[in-house]
């Protein structure tokens, strides 16, 4: 998968027809190809959009963008015609004839990375931002490849390179003992780090929401009206509402942009002891649904007293995160000390604040601009692997003990920041990440 020594090609723009399509062609004999594929003699100016004629069927534009100062690092031409399947799958083709190999999904950016053009944080996010789907998103992947995890990592890994460094020198001259550092100064510079490192992973909840979105359950007995709130917080008629107690009985998933975040919105069947098998079945589905949620929405009927049922929902979600929603707030409310956000599902009133409620429930209100953020589950995982050596490392300071036992420990941490931001790799982890790329990225 890694061979960097040929060219390769591929449709930068997404299938199907459009106004314009790019193929982009990277690798040492990217110029000398598109000079093929337009029959031109003259050489192409850099930088500079060019008009041709590509065989007999198409006028198209190339671009010469010389290395290192292009997207991959090595020389890429880059060749828009209309952006038609046919001419671009010619195009490819002919750069094919013409020297070039398909390229692989993520292989320009592969490339970009090898050729340390970016770095892995921001390879990773440039795929983010290609798969981003609310803005929240894409902001968050927008600061990553912008570099501002990067720069954090980096300043974390410097000072712990500055104890690992002292402890060394400390180790190459034994008779002077801890010499270059005493243990209470090395344990302060690591608290320092590891305050910085609980801050990153601090928010790395609240990213990782941004980025893969959350799950919310609406529970709740029966008839309260689950599937008129998720009816009305996805603005549609998708699930099916009747007087009937019982009228759901399978999970409706359905995606939605709320307040800046992408939910995955469940409704569920109303949670009550039943004889009917189909029932029990959609009840049942409900209750694992209501464990895995990040937060779950509990429907009361505010109209009615607090019945068995609502007791029972209220008691089973008292440790998760929820929000209560007290529905049927255009009727005249019963006596009840639940407090909760009043909502009408039918008149659309209160819908705003439960909105509001969920993102602050899921601590999401505040977009976090331009501070680092952690949205990566390898990004956290390595992280909390690098402080947990670190912790040992304190640990040892504090026994006394011979310096190679800590200088272990931060030799470990290193290398789970260095694999963050990918100045260690193997090959397995840089073909898991750049196999979820789009070919032509
Ligand atoms: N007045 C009023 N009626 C509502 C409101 N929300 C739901 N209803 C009515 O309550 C009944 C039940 O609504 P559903 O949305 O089907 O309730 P559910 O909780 O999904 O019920 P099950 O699927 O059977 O568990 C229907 O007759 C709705 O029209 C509301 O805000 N105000
Ligand atoms: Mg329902």
């Amino acid at each position: 998968m890694f061979s960097t020594s040929d060219t390769i090609v591929a449709i930068a723009t997404p299938p199907g027809r459009g106004g314009i399509g790019v193929v982009r062609i990277s690798g040492s004999d990217a110029e000398r190809i598109a000079a093929t594929l337009t029959g031109r003699s003259t050489p192409l100016d850099p930088r500079h959009a060019t008009f041709a004629k590509f065989a007999t069927n198409d006028q198209v534009v190339v671009t010469l963008f010389p290395g290192p100062h292009s997207y991959t690092g090595e020389t890429v031409a880059e060749i828009s015609a209309h952006g038609s399947p046919v001419v671009l799958n010619s195009i490819v083709r002919a750069s094919v004839d013409a020297g070039a190999r398909m390229a692989e999904p993520g292989e320009f950016t592969l490339r970009a990375y090898l050729n340390n053009k970016i770095d892995l944080i921001q390879a990773e996010a440039v795929a983010d931002l290609i798969d981003a789907v609310t803005p929240l998103q894409a902001r968050a992947a927008f600061d990553q490849l912008e570099g501002t995890l990067t720069k954090a990592i980096g300043e974390i890994e410097r000072d712990l390179f500055d104890v690992i460094a002292k402890l060394e020198a400390s180790l190459d001259f034994p008779d002077e003992g801890y010499h270059f550092v005493a243990p209470r100064e090395a344990r302060t510079s690591l608290a320092g780090i590891i305050a910085r490192i609980d801050d990153l992973l601090a928010q790395s909840s609240r990213g990782r929401l941004v980025r893969e979105g959350a799950q919310v359950a609406i529970v709740g007995a029966p008839n309260v009206g689950k599937s008129s709130l998720f009816n009305a917080l996805l603005n549609t008629n998708r699930a099916i509402v009747t007087a009937i107690p019982g009228t759901t009985r399978d999970l409706l998933t359905e995606r939605a942009d709320i307040g800046g975040l992408s939910l995955s919105l469940v409704d569920t069947a109303g949670v009550r002891d039943t004889v009917d098998v189909v029932e029990q079945e959609g009840v049942s589905r409900a209750r694992d649904t209501l464990r895995v949620a990040d937060l779950v929405i509990v429907v009361l009927d505010r109209s009615q007293p607090l019945t068995t049922e609502d007791r029972h929902v209220l008691e089973t979600t008292a440790n998760q995160r929820r929000v209560v929603v007290r529905n049927k707030a255009d009727l005249p409310a019963s006596a009840t000390s639940i407090s909760g956000v009043d909502v009408s599902a039918k008149t659309g009133e209160g819908v705003e604040e439960l909105i509001d409620a969920i993102a602050a429930a899921l601590n999401a209100s505040e977009p976090l601009r331009d501070s680092p953020q952690i949205t990566n589950m390898r990004h956290a995982a390595l992280l909390d692997r690098a402080r947990a050596s670190i912790d040992r490392a304190v640990s040892a300071l504090e026994g006394e003990v011979p310096e190679e036992f800590p200088l272990l420990d931060l030799q470990e941490a290193a290398h789970a920041l260095q694999e963050i931001t990918g100045q260690r790799t193997s090959n397995d982890l840089l073909h898991h990440i750049f196999e979820r790329f789009c070919i032509g990225k």
